[in-house]
């Protein structure tokens, strides 16, 4: 027992005194910096760090909590964390905004100039992984014992500059020499092993002669709760070479090829991939997920085993969650941990196991779905192979139990894909060994049941549910948008933070015109300083009185940035045709990342950018229509450009889409949505009311339809004038007058090619809905209600609603006592 020792604790000096002698504190000792010679990015470093001080306490304390009530903990494994800046955050977690403002105001320093320093921790694509992050907040708010495992990427999502209109891909390098994010835990450190061979001896089964193994080193990132002592922790994997360097290699002086082993094996933390919502297969990816499962499996068994006996509690102790099916191998992981190296037989294991995990599905787009060549599984992975196959096994004879003779069901749900190569259907995997299973919005979860998982939903019919995601008002409302979190806070209080539902008060105040009034001013100063960064990196002037229509996420062609462009263009040419006319001035606003290897989302953004350069420079349409494309879209971008938003483009071909996230940002920052009956865009109509959202288009049911009754698009484009106007415009080189076949792989795919999204089928109830907008928008009264409204709809979409139903029905954890 080591004698406590006794210090004066950091969290008792909140105060602005405190606060500027700790920052100074941390410049000179930490950073090793006089005042004098200071940059900003010394003195972000130096006042996170000093705010960390400020964390840690908590953090040891929920952690103490956590292990003397020996409770259930959850742990969330995830590929991708998409984080942002943390410094801002933790200063609203802790209350110390106000006081860390003037602590650095009174030694000259601007806090606001601080927080544009951070790099975004940029650990993930997109709604996957801001999800995950919007979770790792809730669950520290609510204080459910929530741990986050991940990889810590060295090179994030990539960052995107626009160069003559095309997307260029950069590295992202965004771990600088000082990591005030987190503490590296050298210690924490388990083999990972790849390769090698299995051996059976009687009913034992023994992974020998592994090679090219690997460490994954912890590095804890503190995950705040809002106003409140709960702290959670992300750990996050870092991978490091088992041997420094080739020591032989190295004294026949061979340095390159000594080295070149230890950067093979790290490679496996090295870069996220890029890739949202394509599966590509890739053994490098397969390393990655492996490598990331069996590090935490690892840890999370030690850690269980550090205050437990037996394992005879294990399920009652610990729920696994696996974001998408990208953790899946966690679960043969788990099965290899207790039964080669914990020495359980079958049953109890997967007894064990299938009480621990659950699944979130996040999409029904067969070419997401992951399938790994049994070749290369077995490969890399012959212990987990032989794991799978004998879960199948069992499986199969279940299901043959169940459904005598039918055959058909036995070869649909296997876990291994026959016929040409042979795969291994992770999904299926998931939901055979999850106790539960849940799509992300009522939509798709229903879909999930009829499409994918049909026979599954036949076989295990209590094992499917729904959870529809939220986000957190923290980040997205308190953080984002100050000016109408103030406004908020006068008209009904502070606590909406953590009780979103109380957003629902706003309602009344439509019929006050002073608040009316106010809101109208909040989103126009929202409006002015997206304006402002538009002018200072883009050189653009954008006009804040213009309606302004967003439509930022990951470029897709289900998303449908197309159709935007297509209404687009049909607008600049009625501009063009009717000089004469009003048009109710607008600002179209794209952002969004396509994958490195999507060539068609990359042309889409493309056209973007020369639709732009025609439309913007024609002096025909001065202020009636202007197109911006906004680039590197980033969770810091979005907190800039959604409280500016007035209108939200949310149009996905319906069913495609399995919820959104960024719907419900929008919508909780006074935009009101144009959008398709997708995803957790019919949840949200239902919250606002169809007053107060623009619903076009085919309905799921509408869509699926029209693809079996044989869809024609170039019928459409031949009756439709307006439409076959625009598209011949894309097919000639109108906005690509250098390359005039640049576009015409386009006008290809919608028109001669089967429009697999169907936009040519939505285009005329889009392109009036649009006029509908434009109606409404010139009443700015009527407008400022249905956007208040919008916002006091919105607190069924806080995560913290979607994290209790998820602690509640499926991770069964109950928050720790503090
Ligand atoms: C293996 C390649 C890959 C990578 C990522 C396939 C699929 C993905 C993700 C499932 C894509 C994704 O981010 N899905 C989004 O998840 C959000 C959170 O649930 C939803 O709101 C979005 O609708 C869904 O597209």
């Amino acid at each position: 027992m080591i004698n406590p020792i006794t210090f004066d604790s950091p969290t008792d000096s909140l105060d602005v005194e405190s606060l500027k002698k700790a920052i100074a504190y941390k410049l000179m000792f930490a950073i090793g910096k006089d005042a004098s010679v200071a940059n900003e990015k010394d003195w972000a470093d130096a006042t996170f760090l000093a705010i960390r001080d400020r964390m840690v306490e908590r953090w040891m304390q929920t952690t103490r909590a956590q292990y003397s009530q020996d409770v259930k903990r959850v742990y969330y494994l995830s590929m991708e964390f998409l984080i942002g800046r943390a410094l801002g955050n933790a200063l609203l977690a802790l209350n110390l905004q106000e006081p860390v403002r003037q602590a650095l105001d009174e030694m000259g320093i601007d806090l606001d100039d601080l927080l544009k320093e951070e790099p975004d921790a940029a650990l993930g694509n997109g709604g996957l992984g801001r999800l995950a992050a919007c979770f790792l907040d809730s669950m520290a708010t609510l204080g459910v014992p929530g741990f986050g495992y991940g990889i810590r990427y060295q090179f994030g999502m990539f960052k995107q500059r626009i160069i003559e209109g095309k997307q260029v891909e950069a590295p992202d390098t965004w771990l600088g020499s000082v990591n005030v994010l987190d503490f590296p835990r050298d210690e924490v450190c388990f083999r990972v092993r790849f390769g090698g061979r299995v051996e059976q001896e009687g009913s034992k089964i023994y992974w020998l002669d592994t090679q090219h193994d690997v460490l994954a080193v912890a590095h804890d990132i503190i995950i705040p709760g809002y106003d409140t002592i709960a702290t959670n922790t992300l750990r996050l994997w870092t991978a490091r070479s088992t041997r420094e360097i080739n020591l032989s290699k190295f004294n026949e002086g061979d340095y390159f090829s000594a080295v070149a082993e230890k950067n093979v094996s790290e490679n496996v933390s090295r870069v996220l991939y890029p890739d949202d919502s394509t599966y590509s297969g890739k053994e490098l990816r397969l390393r990655q997920e492996y490598f990331f499962c069996s590090a935490s499996l690892q840890d999370i068994l030690h850690r269980y085993k550090l205050t437990h006996e037996t394992l005879e509690h294990l399920p009652e102790k610990i729920a696994i969650h696996l974001n998408d099916t990208h953790p899946v191998l966690a679960i043969p992981e788990l099965m290899r941990l207790l039964l080669d190296e914990y020495g359980l037989d079958w049953d109890t294991a997967w007894g064990y196991t299938s009480k621990i995990f659950s699944y979130t599905n996040h999409t029904l787009m067969s070419e997401a779905l992951e399938c790994w060549p049994v070749d290369m599984l077995g490969r890399l992975l012959p212990r987990h192979l032989r794991i799978i196959f004998d879960i199948n096994e069992r499986f199969l004879k279940e299901v043959e139990a169940k459904f005598p003779g039918d055959h058909d069901l036995l070869r649909h749900v296997s876990l291994i894909e026959e016929g040409g190569e042979r795969k291994v259907r992770m999904a299926y995997l998931a939901v055979v060994a999850s106790h539960k299973v849940n799509g992300v919005s009522e939509l798709h979860s229903e879909l999930m049941k009829t499409s994918i998982f049909a026979d599954f939903a036949r076989i295990y019919p209590d094992r499917f549910t729904n959870v529809t995601n939220g986000v957190t008002p923290r980040r997205w409302l308190a953080l984002a948008n100050p000016a109408l979190s103030e406004l908020i806070d006068g008209a009904i209080g502070r606590t909406w933070r953590v009780r979103l539902d109380e957003l629902a008060e706003l309602r009344d105040k439509v019929d006050y015109p002073q608040f009316v009034e106010a809101f109208q001013a909040a989103k126009h100063a929202n409006k002015e300083r997206l304006a402002r960064y538009v002018a200072r990196t883009l050189g653009g002037v954008i006009n804040p009185d213009a309606l302004f229509d967003v439509q930022v996420k990951r470029i897709h062609e289900y998303k449908r940035q197309l159709l935007n462009v297509l209404h687009v263009i049909t607008r600049y040419n009625r501009i063009i045709k009717h000089p004469e006319k009003h048009f109710q001035p607008r600002v179209v606003i794209f952002a969004g990342k396509a994958a490195s290897a999507y060539r068609t989302a990359k042309m889409i953004i493309q056209l973007i950018n020369d639709v732009g350069v025609k439309i913007n420079n024609d002096p025909r349409v001065g202020d009636k229509l202007k197109v911006v494309f906004i680039p590197n879209y980033s969770v810091s971008l979005a907190e800039i450009i959604m409280p500016a938003a007035d209108l939200s483009e949310q149009i996905s071909t319906a069913g495609t889409e399995a919820s959104g996230t960024g719907n419900m940002k929008f919508a909780l920052n006074g935009a009101l949505t144009i959008g398709t009956l997708d995803g957790a865009n019919v949840e949200i109509q239902d919250a606002v009311g169809a007053d107060n959202i623009f619903i076009f288009g085919q309905t799921a049911d509408e869509v699926e339809t029209r693809r079996k009754n044989g869809y024609n698009p170039r019928e459409i484009y031949e009756t439709n004038r307006e439409l076959r106007e625009v598209l011949n415009q894309l097919a000639n080189g109108f906005f690509s007058p250098q390359e005039p076949e640049r576009y015409r792989f386009l006008f290809d795919v919608l028109v001669n090619w089967g429009d697999h999204y169907q936009l040519l089928a939505d285009y005329q109830s889009y392109i009036d809905t649009q006029d509908r907008v434009d109606a409404v928008y010139a009443k700015p009264d009527v407008w400022a209600k249905k956007a208040i409204l919008n916002v006091a709809g919105m607190g069924r979409f806080s995560s913290d609603r979607t994290i209790a139903e998820y602690a509640e029905r499926i991770w069964r954890t109950p928050s720790v006592k503090l």
